[in-house]
């Protein structure tokens, strides 16, 4: 067995290493600088405790994104040196986000030992390559991200970090093959052992879902799939999942190969970035497909985020949450007993909400991130939620996850199906149904990306002071449009856990209109550069006759006061978004 030596190496604090929505995401320039990656490394383990990594068994894997190798080497090398007692690496260094969650909830060591905890490596939605993004997030024992007290308290850390530890003379891993290396060093042994984690993603999965269902659906020759991993990691599982267990073609995978650039583009499932798809699917304008599959999806990078389509149909994130919820104990079988509760992010929609009371079910708004989804499930007071943001998960582990959303409309679908003699009940069925018996929530997301940071803070101040007078802000709205009902409320969002007590302040600016409309500002935090600012738009309507308009049509009214409101384009220079969802 190898032997290594701890070196204390010193070191002086980066600005700006502050986890942001959902880690620590900046350039990879940022990232290769030395001891860049080490400093928020050691301020992880300082801030969680010796007592914590000594003899901790971690996991350390990504989506594969470049950098991603010579980071897990780092880690590996850290983690040695800082105490702990192994480190779980996927093969080739890929986990997807939901698959590490997973790992750390119900992989079990050969001397009966489990995960305390994961470094994630990913920037998720953000592209990637040597110009590109890395990022890195810390998630805790019951599989979820790490709670903003740690994230600060990391924070805190490496604005004062002197020194961080490391094993500079332990060998690198091979982790392009499956088997456990020891090495030892001053307080013992230290294995590192590469696993793939499809297997056990699989297992999951298939004790979830009804996977026998769901395959004759997939045989049947009236009903055509198509899947899109964008070349993140998703591509490694579903490979395994919906060719090799379910019988889908190989034809139907779409970019499944991951690669550490994404193949150039921008992984993010929605209707701009994910352009194949959205082609196959017969919904480019430019580009028309005569006969489009029946059902079409996509995943982000590290395969947490999903966006969903029919033929020539667009199902929003917000909805898809709430027709899951709404069929999820008829359907699918790990939720037969019932729903413990659902909860989305604030700037979701309210779909979700009136599932909810329809079913008499516990419900919450949360702010955005999956963070604060961890506790309500720990409790046991939620079983399915979602995001606007193309996030739809459940209490089956602690983060979002895009393949189980699919694999939650397959079963859905296949429920519907389950004679499969008649006319195929389709996703786009499946959505006006849902729209007939609950109303509909027309929604939008603008995101302006990358404007300069002092204007968008300009902006925000700007409608944080308009909110103390809402009868100046109705003579506002009322000059734009007369079309529009009444702002009845206006306040910056703020949370408060029902589970730990624990405040989240200024989580997004909120206006509120007397029939159920509403308009969010937020502020991104998981960007690289600059700021984001996202605009969310949605209006409610009941009226059966009125369900089926254009959403930009039905929105158009609301859009203009928003942005004329905010004074979009002054504090922004910007005419329009980068990306409309
Ligand atoms: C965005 C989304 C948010 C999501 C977060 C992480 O955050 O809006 O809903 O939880 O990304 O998703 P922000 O702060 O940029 O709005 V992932 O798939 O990028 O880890
Ligand atoms: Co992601």
């Amino acid at each position: 067995m190898a032997m290594f030596k701890v070196s204390r190496v010193e070191t002086t604090p980066f600005e700006g290493q502050k986890p942001g929505t959902s880690g620590l995401r900046k350039k990879v320039k940022v990232f290769k600088q030395p001891k860049y990656l080490e400093n928020f490394v050691q301020s992880t383990f300082n801030a969680l405790g010796a007592e914590k990594v000594r003899g901790a068994t971690l996991v350390v894997s990504g989506d594969g994104r470049y950098f991603s190798k010579d980071a897990i080497q780092i880690i590996i090398k850290m983690s040695a040196a800082n105490g702990v007692r192994r480190v779980w690496v996927g093969l080739n260094g890929l986990m997807s986000t939901p698959a590490v969650s997973g790992v750390i909830r119900d992989r079990v060591a050969a001397d009966g030992s489990k995960a305390n905890g994961a470094f994630i490596l990913t920037a998720s939605h953000n592209p990637g390559g040597p110009t590109e993004d890395f990022g890195i997030k810390y998630n805790m024992e019951n599989g979820g991200p790490a709670p903003e007290g740690i994230t600060n308290k990391i924070y805190e850390i490496t604005t004062t970090i002197k020194e961080y530890l490391i094993a500079e003379d332990l060998p690198d891993v091979d982790i392009s093959a499956v088997g456990v290396t020891s090495f030892t060093g001053p307080e013992g042994q230290f294995d590192v052992d590469v696993f793939d984690s499809t297997t056990d993603y699989v297992k999951l999965m298939k004790s979830i879902f009804d996977f026998q269902c769901i395959q004759k659906l997939l045989s049947s020759p009236n009903f055509t799939f198509c899947y899109d991993a964008l070349h993140g990691v998703a591509g490694v599982y579903a490979k395994r999942i919906f060719v090799d267990e379910l019988g889908a073609k190989e034809s139907s995978l779409l970019n499944c190969v991951p690669k550490e650039d994404f193949g150039g583009g921008h992984p993010d499932p929605n209707l701009t970035y994910a352009k194949e798809l959205v082609a196959r699917m017969g919904l480019s304008k430019t580009h028309p497909e005569s006969n489009p599959p029946e059902f079409g999806a996509a995943a982000d990078g590290d395969a947490d985020r999903n966006m969903v389509l029919g033929k020539r149909f667009f199902v929003t994130p917000s909805d898809s949450v709430a027709i899951i919820a709404a069929n999820a104990v008829a359907a699918i079988p790990y939720f037969s007993g019932g729903l413990k509760g659902v909860a989305r992010s604030m700037p979701t929609s309210a779909a979700l909400d009136v599932v909810a009371k329809h079913l008499n079910l516990k419900f919450f708004e949360v702010p955005t991130g999956w963070k604060f989804f961890g506790n309500l499930m720990d409790a046991g007071m939620c079983s399915v939620c979602g995001e606007e943001s193309f996030g739809t998960g459940s209490d089956h582990i602690r983060e979002k996850d895009g393949i189980w959303a699919v694999l939650a409309w397959l079963n859905i679908l296949a429920h519907k199906n389950k004679d499969l003699s008649g006319k195929l009940v389709t996703v786009e069925d499946i959505v006006r149904q849902h729209w007939a018996t609950y109303g509909r929530h027309y929604y939008t997301r603008y995101d302006y990306e990358n404007v300069d940071a002092s204007g968008a803070k300009e902006l925000m101040a700007h409608l944080v002071k308009l909110q103390s007078s809402l009868d100046e802000v109705n003579k506002i709205v009322a000059g734009i449009r007369n079309d529009v009902s009444k702002v009845v409320h206006g306040d910056e969002f703020e949370y408060k856990d029902p589970v730990d007590g624990s405040i989240s302040s200024h989580q997004g600016i909120r206006y509120l209109f007397e029939d159920g409309s509403r308009l969010v500002f937020r502020l991104s935090g998981t960007g690289s550069e600059g700021a984001t600012i996202r605009l969310y738009i949605e209006q409610y309507e009941k009226d059966a006759s009125k369900i089926g308009r254009e959403s930009a049509d039905a929105l158009a009214p609301l859009v203009e006061v928003a942005l004329k409101l905010s004074k979009m384009q002054e504090f922004t220079g910007r005419s329009a978004p980068t990306v409309i969802t």
